[in-house]
């Protein structure tokens, strides 16, 4: 089982590292840019390009392996986990940045086993950044092992966050109502990078403290979930319980301190669950 899933991450790091060569390279041509749940939910050629190589690679190497893709749940698909082995991606995280050529998008590919995950790759693509995990063996940045913060004080704490892609004024007022409260603590500060599974990469790594943000989709933190746990951080629901992926909330932390004293500060935003077809 062991060699298996060292095989499987050693797939998962190569068609990433190809994938990423494809976004790097257009991220300044011109896209076709089409609009998805709301007009500032996007979609582009490249990132239905780079998750059919991602999926008809692993399919190749993997043939009895299942798929949960972005652009594939877009298309209609199931967003359903069951026991057998699932790839879970997001071939382009950062789709508003990669239409605005701003260099801070990511390929995120993680693997469930039983329901488990089980590892996680996340490529960086403009600063080439090589984030990897795999339960139980540590979680590295090309090649460097990560240590989540350590800090357990929310008025000592750097948080990031995302605004996501509804633009529905009472949701869009409800996100800036938990950044008011949080401030108000006062954490340090928040900031906001527009790659989901990116900030989870920097709480693993310890350059903030933690990250929450409700309305991501599991393929934006199946990846991140092995790599911060792996960082020695956590990552739970927005209310306090245990991670569920098909939620669309989480908070993200080094410390378990760090991760209640924002659950206590947040108000719940709904959204359709993942799972919910
Ligand atoms: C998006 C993330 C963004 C987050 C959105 C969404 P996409 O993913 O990058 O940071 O706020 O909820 O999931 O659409 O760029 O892959």
């Amino acid at each position: 089982r062991d060699e298996l899933l060292e095989e499987y991450l050693k797939a998962a790091v190569q068609v990433t590292l190809e994938a990423g060569q494809i976004i790097r390279e257009a991220l300044t041509s011109e896209k076709r840019v089409q609009t998805k749940s709301s007009a500032a939910d996007l979609v582009t050629e490249t990132d239905q390009l780079v998750e059919n190589l991602i999926i008809s690679t692993l399919s190749n190497k993997f043939p009895s392996h299942r798929f949960i893709g972005e652009e594939s749940v877009a298309a209609g698909e199931k967003c359903i986990l069951t026991d057998d082995p699932t790839w879970i991606i997001d071939p382009i995280d950062g789709t508003c940045n990669f239409v605005h050529g701003t260099p801070v998008v990511a390929v995120s590919i993680g693997l469930s086993v039983k329901k488990e995950l089980e590892l996680g790759v996340i490529y960086s693509c403009v600063e080439e950044k090589l984030y990897t995990g795999r339960k139980g063996h540590g979680a590295f940045c090309n090649g460097q092992k990560l240590q989540a913060s350590t800090q357990t004080d929310l008025s000592k704490a750097l948080i990031l966050t995302e605004l996501g892609s509804i633009r529905d004024p009472v949701a869009v007022k409800m996100l800036f109502n938990n950044m008011e409260r949080l401030l108000k603590v006062p954490a340090h500060g928040i900031r906001i990078v527009g790659s989901a599974a990116l900030d989870l990469c920097h709480v693993a790594a310890g350059d903030v403290d933690a990250f929450y943000q409700f309305g991501l989709h599991c393929w934006d933190m199946a990846a991140a979930a092995v790599i911060v746990g792996e960082a020695g951080g956590i990552m739970i629901d927005t209310a306090g319980g245990p991670l569920d992926l098909m939620s669309r909330r989480v908070v993200a932390a080094g410390t378990l301190e760090m991760a209640y004293q924002i659950v206590k500060e947040l108000q719940p935003v709904a959204y359709e669950r993942d799972d919910s077809t």
